[in-house]
């Protein structure tokens, strides 16, 4: 089928008004997608009307307003849990982002390991998912412990295997990996971390904006994402944990509306999910997440699948036939993202001239050092796609890349 008769992408380019833009005097061709999303106007739209019309704290007052917010923002709650497939609305506890959450579920656990227990984390992670767990193993005297890669930038699932023992308590993998675009067998490890009796955090950054996970049959522990990732705003995200897991962690953050009763002598602490949202959240960002799971949901997560796979299948031909061109991230499983490099030219110099043609990549680490450590260079230009993207646009880039190595050969 012809690629752009899977999605009406003509209909849905004109959600998104940034696209119309031009950059350095071209057409804005965004292959930044995996830093960040665009946003369709449903989303915005849906901002502007809070702040139009119902803008209010939250949760504490009486007045029409703020039960207006306070209703919409549950409402989105209840959006995200569906999305997710979570048994219960709280058992999704808004933050900042992936970060954010990361960092919620790492201090919870301080609590809980003794030093010689034992943490897994994958070769594959961002720095988000490195370094709270460097941080708790710090705390603890817990010891971190590496799944490693291969050259094809898929885990070595017999040394996770090898890994496990009844010392690990807690695994911790994404998805989908950033830089790489592997995705990761998460079932596979759960079960098996789940056997021994480790608990699983999911790092879902990358993977939520191309499928749905159903955290109840994936049986993991917590999931973590950004709205931003997923055509939603900048600073609001989701942690989902088990109920047990959320009642057996501590409070992250101390403040209002996360408590029972306060006095000088003691404090008890409110039930879920407000136990973990302390201070006036991110309300618009909250119903605007709700908004853009809508809108993602409206285009069908079967559809953005296969067509963003075509998308990679056709970049990755294309990139194949600039020479010295090497594609890092060759996992069978893969999703839109395209990391690679050209001779020995630098990422940065590459990246510069393509943003002159108007075309947003990025350059560098991409916050996974660790990987481009494995591979012993000092970062990648990576290209990744969204269900906006055209093959038009991946010609425009090509042809643009094969004059920016001219240039720079
Ligand atoms: N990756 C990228 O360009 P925040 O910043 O909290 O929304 O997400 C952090 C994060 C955590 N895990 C993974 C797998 C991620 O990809 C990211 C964000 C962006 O790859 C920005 S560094």
């Amino acid at each position: 089928m012809e690629l752009e008769l899977m999605l009406d992408v003509k209909k849905i380019r004109k959600d998104f008004p940034i696209l119309n833009r031009t950059v350095n005097g071209k057409p804005l061709i965004y292959f930044d997608n995996a830093a960040t999303s665009q946003t369709p106007k449903q989303v915005i739209d849906v901002i502007v009307d809070y702040y139009s019309n119902y803008n209010a704290n939250i949760h504490r007052g009486v007045h029409t307003l703020s039960q207006e917010a306070t209703d919409a923002y549950e409402q989105a709650r209840i959006k995200i849990q569906k999305h997710f497939n979570a048994k219960h609305p709280y058992e999704i506890i808004y933050t900042a982002g992936t970060t954010d959450s990361i960092n919620l579920v790492a201090s919870g656990f301080s609590s809980l390991l003794k030093k010689g227990d034992e943490i897994l984390v994958s070769a594959l992670e961002h720095h988000s998912n490195i370094v709270p767990w460097q941080m708790l193993s710090e705390r603890t005297g817990a010891i971190l412990k590496v799944i490693p890669m291969n050259e094809d930038g898929d885990l070595i699932l017999s040394e996770f295997d090898d890994l496990l023992n009844n010392k690990t308590k807690l695994v911790f993998v994404n998805h989908i990996s950033n830089a790489l675009g592997t995705i990761n067998p998460i079932e596979y490890m759960i079960e098996k971390a789940h056997a021994i009796g480790a608990a699983v955090l999911v790092d879902g950054a990358q993977s939520c904006p191309h499928l749905k996970p159903d955290v109840q049959a994936l049986d993991v522990d917590f999931y973590v994402c950004s709205a931003h990732k997923i055509c939603g705003p900048t600073g609001v995200g989701m942690l989902y944990g088990k109920e047990e897991w959320l009642n057996k962690l501590p409070p992250y953050q101390g403040g209002g509306e996360m408590i029972a009763e306060v006095t000088f002598e003691k404090t008890t602490y409110a039930g879920l999910p407000h136990k973990y949202e302390a201070g006036t959240p991110n309300v618009s960002g909250g119903i605007a997440f709700g908004a853009a799971l809508d809108y993602m949901n409206s285009i069908g997560f079967d559809a953005i699948a296969k067509y963003e796979h075509e998308l990679l299948e056709y970049a990755t031909e294309q990139l194949k036939q600039i020479e010295g061109l090497k594609i890092y991230g060759t996992a069978k499983e893969k999703t839109s993202v395209i990391s690679f490099n050209v001779s020995s030219i630098h990422p940065y110099d590459i990246g510069t001239i393509l943003d002159k043609m108007g075309i947003a990549v990025r350059t560098g680490h991409h916050c996974a050092q660790p990987i481009m450590d494995f591979y012993k260079i000092p970062g990648t230009i990576r290209a990744s796609f969204m269900f906006y993207n055209t093959k038009e646009e991946i010609d425009t880039f090509i042809t643009a890349l094969k004059k920016a190595v001219m240039m720079l050969s």
